[in-house]
């Protein structure tokens, strides 16, 4: 008798590696090799998130409740920061101060006088995660 579904054990593992390769490339849509920061690593203890061509950095802070957040603009095309959610921008309104930043141009948020989070993205690039971020208020 021949066996069937005989599969060599070499082809089974290149298969399942083949899988999982294709598992781990979905999702995300940009080709940008180093994605977001991980959730597991705390957030930068700052005011100060400083945007360039490489995105928002850092892109999660946490600060003092009544505090404000200076966004500095040193990359040389513009950025319009904003509360999430995209497009209402209703999450946190002193978010939306920050606005339309040209090229070196800097401005600060509104007082952020209440403990939560606050997650922000440039409005005229949404989907590009290198600048969404966010600010833990606490
Ligand atoms: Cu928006």
């Amino acid at each position: 008798m021949r066996p069937i579904l005989h599969v060599p054990a070499g082809a089974l593992a290149a298969l399942v590696t083949l899988i999982a390769l294709a598992g781990g490339s979905c999702g995300g849509g940009s080709s940008t090799p180093s994605g977001p920061t991980p959730p597991t690593a705390p957030p930068t203890v700052t005011n100060t998130i400083t945007i360039t061509s490489a995105g928002a950095s850092p892109r999660d802070i946490q600060i003092a409740v009544g505090t404000r957040v200076l966004f500095i603009n040193d990359d040389s095309r513009a950025h319009n920061m904003s509360s999430d959610p995209h497009p209402e921008h209703t999450d946190c309104p002193e978010l939306n101060q920050v606005g339309l930043l040209a090229p070196g141009q800097r401005r600060e948020t509104g007082n952020l006088t209440s403990p939560r989070t606050c997650r922000f993205h440039d409005h005229d690039l949404p989907s590009d995660t290198r600048l969404l971020g966010r600010i833990i208020i606490q």
